[in-house]
């Protein structure tokens, strides 16, 4: 087992530092969203930053940037995060996962020479719903998971398709097909924790067992519009006042639950949304999470239950609109033993546990042995700008990654 490649702190940081300006806001927090200038613009720095190491660089149809090492046989061991952000997200969610795929394969490439198996570095295009409600779409474009109608069908806010998002960078929606991969034997994905438990337990590395599941969908209320002075409170059907109730009482339900049940009411729109009109219409998104299959379907018809009861008692209207249910996921055992055999080799601590985010590994594993190892984050803050993992903690779980991979594809 090889454990004496180095990565030096300084580098990572460097390269978390570089990546993080595409698309970083003048008050902190970036924005890169699939497709967008600032990802094309990251795309294309790490397309020469895998170059530089002397990897083949190749983009595939959906826009997934590849950093090949060449190995003896056809067969793939791929490892790499996603590119794209949140709104106002850190340098760090998706980021640290490639460029610590790039750090390690170049340490192996250097000192461990020509692997067996062909080790591949992958910037995923898009992993965070941000842009469009396309669930994974740079896995789904490997996995052959993605169908044709979704071209026109997946829309941002603005009302472009994600078909003529894929064109305003260079893509050509019809080659999406092209992007299936038929040979990878394993997908190692390294991410911060986004979460506290590392950084409490003062634990260099954790090795993910499940990826918990999520249930995601747009709530609406219709009421009625009706002027703000004139109209007697106990006349009104105010979308808002019934959609605040429904926040609340979903939150109670999943609080009643427990850890390590969650949900989310993240973005909110009003209608028509003047001081001087009782609101006819309020949307908001539901994030609700759960590791066991069968009690985040319990607690989704629950939260509906709870918000149709509201709806019939303050004289409104409800609707739903799925957006993404995806599965709880169990890691691979093998890439697990090899990610913990890693880590033993490097005498650091380590500790099994459960993804509260979702990862593309969850969508990959579905198809690919697939394994996760989390560095720790600071405070656990991620999904803002205050997203920190020291130096010292992203080069070793980059060593980690690094001799993992040696045992998977030398
Ligand atoms: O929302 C998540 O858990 C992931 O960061 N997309
Ligand atoms: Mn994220
Ligand atoms: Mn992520």
């Amino acid at each position: 087992v090889i454990t004496e490649l180095r990565i030096q702190p300084s580098e990572m940081q460097r390269l978390v530092e570089a990546l993080g300006r595409y698309g970083e806001q003048p008050g902190g927090g970036i924005v890169r969203p699939v497709y967008s200038p600032a990802w094309k613009a990251a795309q294309t720095q790490l397309g020469e930053w895998f170059a530089d190491t002397g990897l083949e660089v190749r983009e595939d149809g959906v826009g997934n940037l590849f950093g090949r090492l060449e190995g003896q046989t056809a067969r793939t061991v791929l490892t790499g995060s996603h590119i794209d952000t949140v709104p106002l997200g850190g340098r760090y969610d998706g980021a640290l996962g490639v460029l610590s795929a790039l750090a390690a394969v170049r340490a192996l490439k250097e000192q461990a020479g020509r692997p067996r198996r062909s080790l591949e570095v992958v910037a995923l295009c898009e992993e965070e719903d941000s842009r469009f409600h396309a669930n994974f779409w740079g896995t789904r474009g490997i996995l052959g998971l993605i169908r044709a109608e979704e071209l026109d069908h997946l829309v941002d806010d603005d009302g472009m398709t994600i078909g003529l998002a894929m064109r305003s960078v260079s893509l050509a929606p019809e080659q999406y097909h092209k992007a299936v991969r038929p040979d990878l034997d394993a997908f190692v994905e390294l991410h911060i924790e986004q979460g506290r438990i590392l950084y409490d337990e003062q634990v260099p590395l954790g090795i993910v067992e499940t990826i918990t599941g999520l249930y995601r969908y747009l709530t609406t209320v219709e009421g009625r519009t009706d002027h703000a002075g004139t109209t007697p409170m106990d006349l009104r059907r105010d979308a808002v006042q019934a959609a605040a109730h429904m926040a609340l009482d979903i939150t109670r339900v999943v609080e009643a639950e427990g850890r390590p049940a969650v949900v989310t009411t993240g973005k909110w729109d009003v209608q028509p949304g003047a001081w001087n009109i009782v609101p006819g219409l309020a949307s908001f998104s539901v994030d609700l999470r759960h590791p066991d299959e069968s009690t985040k379907q319990r607690l989704a018809v629950s939260l509906q239950q709870t918000c149709d009861r509201i709806a019939a008692q303050r004289g409104v209207s409800v609707r739903y609109e799925l957006a993404s249910d995806v599965q709880p996921m169990a890691m691979h055992p093998e890439i697990q033993r090899a990610l913990i055999a890693a880590a033993e080799a490097h005498g650091l601590a380590y500790r099994s546990m459960v993804s509260g985010a979702g990862h593309d590994s969850q969508l990959m594993a579905t198809r690919v042995p697939t394994g996760m190892l989390f560095v720790p984050s600071v405070d656990g803050r991620s999904h803002s700008p205050a997203e920190y993992t020291t130096p010292e903690d992203a080069a070793r779980g980059a060593e980690v990654l690094a001799t993992a991979l040696h045992h998977l594809a030398y």
